[in-house]
């Protein structure tokens, strides 16, 4: 189907829902796929493809090779209808939707390659009419300077010929099939037709509100979201070291100050992990160097944040002739299966560096290999070797360990709690000695 210009409405009205029949979706990971696979559900006709040919074959083989509690079923629901199409280059379609990783590279600066060769990947098979969706976080500009001259070089106008668009993905992982249906969704258009367009697009499933705006707006909005959290899981952070100095509960007292109206403290914790948060606010210094400083003193708190816990473990461990840390949680934050940028790793590495035995113990990474550092394969066997046990993810799994069974199968009676999920009462009344992060009132 070849779309027409002229038939969209200066303004986005909801009766013009425009029937975008084939989409093409680049980038098959944590947010193309589950992208991908509801367009299939919602009765459009999707390429699903990734350059990557393992995953391709392992879709196809009915696997599935990201972990995201309902993908499962998502996915076999879209290959079940016939709907979804798996495919290793870029199809013709109405829409092109671009979903690929933008990671920091070395000196914190968005490395853009894989967005720049998908838009190249587009290119034999763009036509009049098409619409052009950037997900991808990006720095603010990427949609209008990097995007839009790659596609024209197809010989096509942005705006004329074909529209384009950037519409973050902004939802939870752990909870993104739930959210990409009902979290409000920001179209940032080259120009209002484009807008139209991508609402047109997303209005197939997207339950929560859209808002319209421009292509580096919707930039920044993404940007401004993550960096938000970012600052302020720092702030909590940083309240959790004074907290310590004065021998203050920094979560009894967050407590306290997040009864008042306008407050809303977020968590201390041993760091910022994941490939958003602690990327993403690098965007916006890279873009602006000269007047970031408080987003970058923020990075710099959450990313000495894991040393903070090794000086806990340090000062609660200094009587013992040998140490033997049981680390419970590797992956960035609770209840996922992703490591990228886990402070938890960070802490290992730096507690392997002072010389100390290093276990662990992650379920949802039972086979995670890491030089210097032992991975048990459940937690009994991190039990059997500790002599301290150090509580760095709350996983579900972790939250109903009963301290009286644990004092039964381990040597340890040291218990430090980075995430305050445990009671320290129980704890205590079990025979260990507890601590707690951000605890001034009761640690070393
Ligand atoms: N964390 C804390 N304290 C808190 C909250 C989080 O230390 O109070 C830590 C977590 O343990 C984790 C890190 O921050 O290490 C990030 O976790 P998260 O749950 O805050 O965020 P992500 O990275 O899983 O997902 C974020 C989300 N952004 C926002 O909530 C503003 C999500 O909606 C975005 O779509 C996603 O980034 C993304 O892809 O950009």
């Amino acid at each position: 189907m070849q779309l027409k210009l002229s038939k969209y409405p200066l303004k986005y009205n909801q009766e013009s829902l425009l029937n975008f029949s084939t989409i093409s979706v680049i980038g098959l990971g944590y947010i193309g796929l589950p992208t991908a696979c509801t367009f299939a559900t919602h009765g459009k006709t999707v390429y699903g493809i990734d350059t990557n040919q393992q995953v391709i074959d392992t879709l196809r083989n009915g696997g599935l090779h990201i972990h995201e509690p309902g993908l499962r079923s998502l996915v076999q629901s879209a290959l079940a209808s016939g709907r979804l199409h798996l495919c290793e280059t870029p199809q013709e379609a109405d829409a092109f939707i671009i979903a690929v990783p933008t990671p920091f590279d070395e000196y914190k600066h968005a490395d853009l390659r894989a967005v720049i060769s998908a838009c190249k990947a587009i290119i034999p098979v763009l036509h009049q009419g098409n619409l052009v969706v950037l997900e991808s976080t990006s720095p603010p500009g990427t949609t209008y300077q990097i995007v839009k001259p790659i596609l024209e070089n197809s010989g096509l106008k942005c705006g004329e010929d074909f529209l384009l668009a950037y519409v973050p993905e902004r939802v939870l992982p752990g909870q993104i099939i739930k959210e990409l249906v009902e979290n409000a969704r920001v179209i940032g258009g080259y120009d209002h037709v484009s807008s139209q367009a991508g609402c047109d697009l997303y209005k197939t499933f997207v339950q929560g509100e859209i808002f319209i705006t421009d292509a580096t707006t919707a930039e920044m909005v993404k940007l401004m979201e993550n960096t938000f959290r970012d600052v302020n899981i720092a702030l909590a952070n940083e309240f959790s070291r004074i907290s310590c100095r004065f021998g203050v509960n920094v979560w009894e007292a967050i407590s306290i100050a997040n009864r008042h109206p306008r407050v809303n403290i977020l968590n201390p914790g041993p760091g910022v992990g994941g490939h958003c948060i602690g990327v993403d606010p690098w965007f916006l210094v890279e873009a602006a160097t000269d007047i970031t400083p408080l987003i970058q003193s923020a990075r710099h708190v959450n990313d000495t944040q894991p040393r903070f816990v090794v000086d806990l473990v340090n000062e609660a461990t200094k009587h013992l002739t040998e140490r033997k840390i049981g680390i419970l949680g590797l992956s960035y934050k609770a209840n996922v299966d992703d490591l990228r940028e886990s402070p938890s790793l960070e802490v290992a590495r730096l507690l392997i560096t002072e010389g100390v035995q290093v276990f662990a113990y992650e379920p949802h990474q039972p086979f995670f290999n890491m030089e210097g550092m032992v991975n048990s394969s459940n937690l009994d066997a991190l039990l059997q070797e500790a002599n301290l046990i150090l509580l760095l993810v709350p996983h579900a799994t972790f939250k109903n360990i009963k301290p009286t069974e644990i004092m039964i199968k381990t040597n340890a009676r040291i218990v430090i709690d980075a995430t305050s999920t445990w009671n320290a009462t129980d704890w205590k009344a079990a025979g260990f000695q507890f601590f707690r992060l951000g605890d001034g009132k009761n640690n070393p």
